[in-house]
């Protein structure tokens, strides 16, 4: 489903097995060189999200190999599955091979969504490339809200991520605002492999060498 130019929602794209494999990971990255942080926004505030990066870490508003803000120590490679888990959703979500066998994430910001967690409206404009955004969904739903390239503010439309949906951004909708107004608490199927919370993976191009 096209939500606006360039930006398809595919629900149920992962089967309960890969989301439950999936999830199995997003447990061992917690556990390695870097741990889950909230990011501290440059006004003092931590993020109610937490995440950990593979291949380049975030931190607002720049990447890094080393997580400079958390212990100092370099993240995670971004795995090869992953890029080929990239390739093929771009490919079924867009339709054009060639976009797709060109298409080589080298970042991925997981984010973990505790009942409680939301994302303000914001645009994400710190990679320099243009290619699109490939993100997977794993536990409990939540009420994403995809804006325009304008203003943070209305018109927007809201839409339910639930496990196991892909959502690909793209062309125009590649800078647009967005942000996630609300988690659904118990919504996460039996079988996602995270019984609580809400997982999110953003595949990216930095840029970045
Ligand atoms: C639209 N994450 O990590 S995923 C983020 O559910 C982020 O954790 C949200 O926004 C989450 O920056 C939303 C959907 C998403 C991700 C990246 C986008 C939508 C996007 C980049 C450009 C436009
Ligand atoms: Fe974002």
């Amino acid at each position: 489903r096209e939500i606006a130019p360039g930006a398809v929602h595919v629900p149920g794209w992962l089967s309960l097995e890969q989301q439950q494999w999936i999830a199995a990971r997003f447990e061992e990255w917690t556990r390695g060189p870097v741990p889950l942080r909230a990011a501290v926004l440059p006004g003092g505030h931590p993020m109610s999200v937490r995440t950990v990066c593979l291949g380049w870490h975030w931190q607002p508003y720049r990447y890094t190999r080393e997580a400079f803000d958390v212990n100092g120590r370099r993240v995670l490679d971004f795995p090869d599955w992953m890029v080929r888990l990239g390739r093929k959703a771009l490919f079924e979500a867009h339709g054009y091979a060639a976009e797709a066998a060109g298409y080589t994430p080298d970042t991925a910001l997981v984010n973990f969504y505790d009942e409680a967690a939301k994302m303000g409206m914001h645009q994400d404009k710190d990679e320099r490339s243009r290619a699109p955004v490939v993100s997977l969904s794993i536990g409990d739903s939540c009420v994403f809200r995809f804006g325009n390239t304008e203003t943070r503010t209305k018109p927007y439309t809201d839409v339910e991520l639930s496990s196991g949906d892909l959502f690909v951004f793209g062309g125009a909708s590649r800078f647009a605002y967005h942000g996630v107004t609300k988690v659904l608490p118990g919504t996460a199927p039996e079988g996602c492999g995270l019984p609580r919370g809400r997982i999110n993976i953003t595949m990216r191009v930095t840029g970045m060498s």
